[in-house]
């Protein structure tokens, strides 16, 4: 158990930070209520917190959380997500998503759009959204 600790440490290309996987969003019109969706995996060995997110082609974007309750479907916004240590975060319908408020310009499938992902440690994270079909 130690020497496969030691090992880990010294190993130098260890992959740190966060990586993007598996975005989308839903084709929309120009003016309309888009969603983003996407997996974030943290490589690093303390939680990060996702606090923000922003794109040109909207006028603002949240983080939302879908849930039922009495049968209904709500989505309720989220201020931050916490992603824990070498774990991952899944955004996708029906839970966690991106809610890309009044679209400065329509979302075409086969079209793709830049979102700039905020962490609470001051990184950065810009990731191209391929747009699909809903
Ligand atoms: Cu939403």
């Amino acid at each position: 158990m130690l020497a496969v600790l030691a090992a880990a440490c010294s190993a130098p290309a260890a992959p740190q930070g966060r990586t993007v996987t598996a975005a989308w969003a839903r084709s929309a019109d120009s003016g309309a209520t888009g969603g983003a969706y996407l997996t974030i995996v943290n490589a690093d060995s303390v939680a990060v917190e996702l606090v923000g997110a922003s794109s040109p082609v909207a006028t603002s974007v949240e983080m939302h959380e879908s849930m039922q309750h009495d049968g209904m479907s709500h989505m309720m916004p989220r201020a931050s997500v916490s992603i824990g240590a070498r774990d991952s975060l899944v955004m996708a319908p029906g839970g966690l998503h991106v809610m890309l408020n009044q679209l400065t310009r329509a979302l075409t499938a086969g079209d793709s759009l830049p979102l700039t992902l905020r962490f609470a440690n001051g990184d950065s994270v810009l990731v191209n959204v391929p747009v699909r079909a809903p």
